[in-house]
């Protein structure tokens, strides 16, 4: 076990400090304790990294265009039980442990729910002594920094790698590659056998740059590899032989530079809206080149067979932004390994799974072909024979043309690459039951009643050391002494809990915990917006991205119905309640802008109007991410997720705030559908439109909101804020959510949903009143949350997908 004693720990931190800065502790700044902290955890843990790798079984490769990992180093100190012996020591040398972890840098390398999955997921597989690793981008830039000017979102670059470098990565220059782009392809007969020639390509280096991912009290690690785009600086030999030839002039040199290091330059910051640009496709390839050249390396370092590749080795693509996984593998194995097209297609399919995480039209990438072909050309040669081989199979099959045009990879001059991933992968899955129904039965259904043995479900999870045991210590002390320890390495053990539903004693004391999370948040509000916010008030949060389907539209214009009623009747009956937004919105996503003014505007408005005397208060938290939803989670009560029925795929905050003790107001979408039914009806409140509703009005129309505006006084009144000017400054912005709703009919059936929500929220406000039964469903959500976490979900995806087929007697073997 990786152990340190307080006294070993002082001493190398003492030393380290000389080393690293040639000064002793006292005057040193936070930044400077907590890079000599990281560091001094960094060689505690380097061996130990390095012999995980030897001798492993199966190993699983996740590539993903996100990471949004957040900070590393209390969660580090969990997973190597060492907090207490860490800050004990820095204790007795006068340093505070929670300033170091406040110092720390939240790196923000993804949008949203997709990128924090991939987080969890590295953690799982650690901490399940899965050999499971990370292929990612090393962006200079992240996700960037949100700040409200006037009301508005303002976008400020997210310059992370301040110090030039990340604490707890470790550079690998004897690992880098090469990725080539453009060029011409010639096939070449080679003694009967066709040899592709590559020239005048781009040579781009991939620098690999390493992050350990420490297990759960199990001395397992396992690596995040993050690629960061330069010039090739040194010779790669034959690799490079081939390369376009620069004239050597000096702005040619610049030219190369800008060309190369733009890639790994910036995240995009578009969360579900596939935009198409050339330096995203860039990046999409240049990451899965560089991780597949880097697992074929190591493969064939330990004189493995590359035939036997798919019983070694497990490639999963995080959505569609890897896809090109598959034709970049067919083209090792076809150009370098002399593989035959069937030997190469068999194994690639057997490598690779795919993960589908949005049902929007708008999110799905479809790249032109002559981009493709340019940038890529040995690539788009592949991906056309697999597509020209694909519709030969489905020609013999079937004989609806419509059908076959539909699933064709390659459509009117754009590639598919959910078509593309489909046929490519082994397994296709989807994030939440109701949302894998709806890909099988609508939007992939011609693939699904084609190859119906491809699909399943894998209803995602959350990393419950980061989001329980981490971020809310009082409550997750109190369960152990509960119900013991147990369920810290397998939650199901939460489902103990329920045998205290009916103990005053402990209701109580998990209102007192909740109770003084809320106090500390208050904190935390009044610190940082000069906010006061009542702890006694009901604190009901809606964090995510900011996106028309995830309806925070219906959640302010529900506030703005309140505010009414308590300006006409100040005795209206409702309980002091706290609405908590956070969200970014993409920059070019104007809507969303508009919908972030408005509430930042209502709230303005309803802070400052004594007339209601703080019944409500409204906050919008500035630049939300992962570190902000681990103090705002631990203080919630209410639980906002109301997104249109079928187009949230899963939401995961939606675990989190359960796990947490938070109270669900919901619709009946992605895996809210799975929290009721864990609960049962008395310990959540669903309300809105069902599935088939939604799908029904989609396919054959028959929703007016221009009816419901002028049938219901109070959605009008509501509606009429929006261009009344009952909310000050609020011009262009409120007419065209109005537009939105009234002119283009509501897309996302808020104002059909309203009503009902309005009354479930009136259903929460009287549970409210009642502590001992609000309580026992705050119990009983923690109690049924065990499944959710992403230990569960990263063992159904090693049973069903990854070890698939490679048990011996029931134990997944060792190689
Ligand atoms: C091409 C632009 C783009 C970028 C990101 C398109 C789509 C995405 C992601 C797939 C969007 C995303 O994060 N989806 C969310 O994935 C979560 C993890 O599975 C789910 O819980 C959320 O419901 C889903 O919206």
């Amino acid at each position: 076990m990786i152990t340190i004693s307080k006294k070993k720990f002082k001493q190398y931190f003492e030393s380290k400090m000389y080393s690293l800065y040639a000064q002793s502790i006292e005057g040193a700044t936070n930044e400077q304790l907590l890079n000599v902290l990281c560091s001094v955890i960094k060689d505690i843990i380097s061996k130990r990294w390095i012999g995980t790798r030897l001798g492993c079984e199966k190993e699983i490769y996740y590539f993903s265009i996100e990471f949004l990992m957040g900070r590393q180093l209390k969660s580090n100190l969990l997973n190597l039980d060492i907090e207490d012996t860490i800050r004990d020591g820095l204790k007795e040398m006068g340093i505070k442990l929670e300033n170091l972890i406040e110092e720390e840098c939240d790196p923000a390398l993804g949008n949203g729910g997709l990128g924090r999955l991939a987080a969890c997921f590295l953690d799982s597989m650690a901490s399940l002594n899965i050999s499971g690793h990370g292929y990612g981008l090393r962006y200079k830039y992240g996700l960037f920094e949100q700040k409200f000017v006037n009301g508005y979102q303002v976008e400020v670059p997210d310059n992370w790698l301040t110090q030039g470098s990340y604490i707890w990565e470790t550079v690998r220059p004897n690992k880098a590659t090469v990725v080539k782009f453009e060029g011409d392809v010639y096939l070449v007969n080679d003694n009967d056998r066709l040899k592709v020639i590559h020239k005048n390509y781009i040579p781009v280096m991939a620098m690999p740059y390493d992050i350990p991912i420490i297990g759960y009290k199990n001395d397992y690690i396992n690596t995040l590899r993050l690629f960061k785009s330069e010039i090739v600086n040194r010779d790669f030999g034959p690799i490079t032989a081939n390369a376009k030839n620069h004239s050597g002039s000096y702005e040619d040199a610049l030219k190369y530079k800008y060309y190369t290091e733009e890639i790994s330059q910036v995240l995009y910051p578009n969360d579900s809206n596939y935009a198409g640009r050339l330096l995203r496709l860039k990046q999409e390839y240049f990451l899965v080149s560089a991780g597949i050249q880097d697992i074929i390396r190591k493969y064939k370092k330990n004189k493995l067979k590359i035939i036997d590749l798919s019983k070694n080795v497990a490639i999963h693509i995080n959505d569609t932004h890897p896809t090109l996984c598959i034709p970049e593998l067919m083209r090792i194995l076809l150009d370098e390994e002399g593989l035959s097209w069937e030997e190469a297609w068999e194994i690639t399919k057997n490598t690779i799974s795919y993960t589908n995480h949005t049902i929007m039209a708008e999110a799905m990438e479809k790249w032109p072909v002559d981009m493709m072909k340019k940038l890529l050309p040995r690539i788009y040669m592949i991906i056309e024979e697999i597509n020209r081989r694909y519709l030969n199979d489905l020609t013999d099959k079937y004989s609806d043309y419509e059908r076959i045009k539909r699933m064709s990879i390659i459509n009117e001059n754009n590639i598919s690459m959910a078509n593309l991933s489909i046929v490519g992968s082994h397994s296709v899955n989807g994030v939440a039951y109701l949302h894998t129904e709806i890909l099988k039965n609508e939007v992939l259904n011609d693939f699904y009643l084609d190859e119906p043995q491809k699909f399943n479900n894998k209803t995602n999870g959350i990393a419950h050391r980061r989001w329980l045991i981490s971020c809310n210590e009082e409550l997750s002390d109190y369960i152990t002494e509960l119900i013991g320890e147990e369920w810290e390495k397998d939650t199901n053990h939460l489902k103990k809990l329920e045998i205290y539903k009916e103990n005053k004693e402990v209701l109580e004391k998990l209102a007192e915990i909740k109770l003084n999370n809320k106090k500390n948040f208050a904190d935390f509000i009044k610190k940082e917006y000069e906010i006061d916010i009542n702890p006694n008030s009901i604190y009901d949060v809606q964090i995510k991205r900011l996106h028309a389907y995830k309806r925070q539209l219906l959640n302010v214009l529900h506030i703005l119905h309140l505010y009414h009623e308590l300006l006409e009747n100040p005795n209206f009956n409702m309980e002091p309640r706290t609405f908590i937004f956070g969200a970014k919105a993409a920059p070019g996503y104007y809507l969303a802008k508009c919908i972030i003014k408005l509430i930042n505007s209502v709230a303005n408005k309803i802070n400052n109007d004594e007339r209601i005397k703080n019944k409500i208060k409204v906050v919008f938290v500035e630049n939300y991410g992962v570190s902000l939803a681990e103090k705002i989670i631990p203080a919630t009560e209410v639980s906002e997720q109301i997104s249109t029925t079928t187009k949230e795929a899963s939401g995961t905050g939606n675990m989190k705030f359960m796990m947490n003790g938070a109270i669900t107001i919901a619709t009946l979408d992605g895996a809210n559908v799975e929290i009721h039914e864990q609960v049962g009806d008395d310990n959540i409140v669903i309300f809105g439109l069902k599935a088939h509703q939604v799908l029904h009005y989609n396919k054959y129309g028959g929703y007016s909101a221009l009816d419901l505006y002028n049938s219901n006084r109070y959605i009008k009144r509501v509606v009429d804020d929006l261009i009344n000017g009952f909310i000050p400054n609020m011009d262009n912005e409120g007419r065209a959510i109005y537009d939105s709703l009234i002119t283009y009919n509501d897309e996302y059936f808020v104002l059909r949903d309203l009503e009902n929500y309005t009354e479930a929220q009136y259903k929460i406000n009287k549970l409210y009143k009642n502590k001992e039964q609000w309580n026992k469903i705050s119990l009983i959500n923690i109690a049924n949350s065990g499944i959710f976490s992403s230990d569960r979900t990263i063992s159904d995806y090693a049973r069903d997908i990854w070890f698939k087929g490679c048990e011996i007697n029931g134990e997944r073997n060792k190689l």
